[in-house]
């Protein structure tokens, strides 16, 4: 078998959670960096793999996959060894596909706060409030609960943790996730769920460390 690629950006947010769901299900990804993801993925070539010209991009077999979050629903249907991350019982999975739809709401909306920090510019006061108003929503999602999406860890966890990781330089941007305790003990537990997890976020900090010295 052909294996796995991953058309992947060292530095974003959907494709870590790629890696991160492949590292924790022990699926091995060739891993393609793409260098300038607003040019690179704009040839003839790469839009026939993916019109939406983003990373992530998952190439199995002749299929190609776009879509972080459509990725990991796909990863550990086809190849992870039990269903715990993602139930097949319909009952149990709609709960981790809306948190997975939240969770594309909540990316842009830090997105849209942390894009014009990270290139020196402000954040419109309106999506610092919208960004805010996620992470209230999220620490009531949290209220009693250990997980986002019934009693264990699943790809929703994953995700939503990912899209709040750029959070925890602590940017003094006005959007501020220690306000939220409920979202603090949640993270610390995804982060300490599987050591994959951790692994990749330090790859993450570092990298992140490194750009803003610049
Ligand atoms: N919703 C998409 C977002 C992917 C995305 O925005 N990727 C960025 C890198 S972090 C990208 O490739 N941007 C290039 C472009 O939009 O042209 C996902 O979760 O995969």
């Amino acid at each position: 078998m052909a294996p796995l690629v991953l058309y992947n950006h060292p530095l974003s947010p959907p494709c870590r959670l790629v890696r991160v769901i492949a590292g924790i299900i022990g699926v091995d990804l060739k891993i393609e960096d793409v260098n300038d993801v607003y040019k690179d993925l704009k040839t003839p070539e790469m839009l026939k793999k993916n019109p939406q010209h983003t990373v992530p991009i998952l190439e199995d077999n002749g299929l190609y996959i776009s879509e972080s979050r459509a990725i990991a629903m796909y990863l550990v249907s086809k190849y992870a060894k039990d269903d715990s991350l993602y139930p097949k019982d319909i009952n149990k999975r709609v709960l981790v596909d809306q948190r997975l739809f939240f969770d594309q709401d909540l990316y842009h909306r830090m997105s849209n706060v942390l894009m014009p920090i990270f290139q020196g510019k402000q954040a419109e006061p309106s999506n610092i409030e919208k960004a805010n108003d996620s992470l209230e929503t999220l620490n009531r999602m949290l209220d009693g609960k250990q997980w986002l999406a019934g009693d264990r860890v699943t790809i929703a966890d994953y995700a939503v943790a990912n899209s709040l990781s750029a959070l925890e330089f602590r940017l003094n941007i006005g959007v501020d996730a220690t306000k939220q305790p409920n979202v603090m003990q949640w993270l610390s537990r995804v982060e300490n769920s599987h050591a994959k997890y951790g692994d990749v976020a330090k790859e993450y900090r570092e990298a992140l460390k490194k750009l803003m010295q610049k």
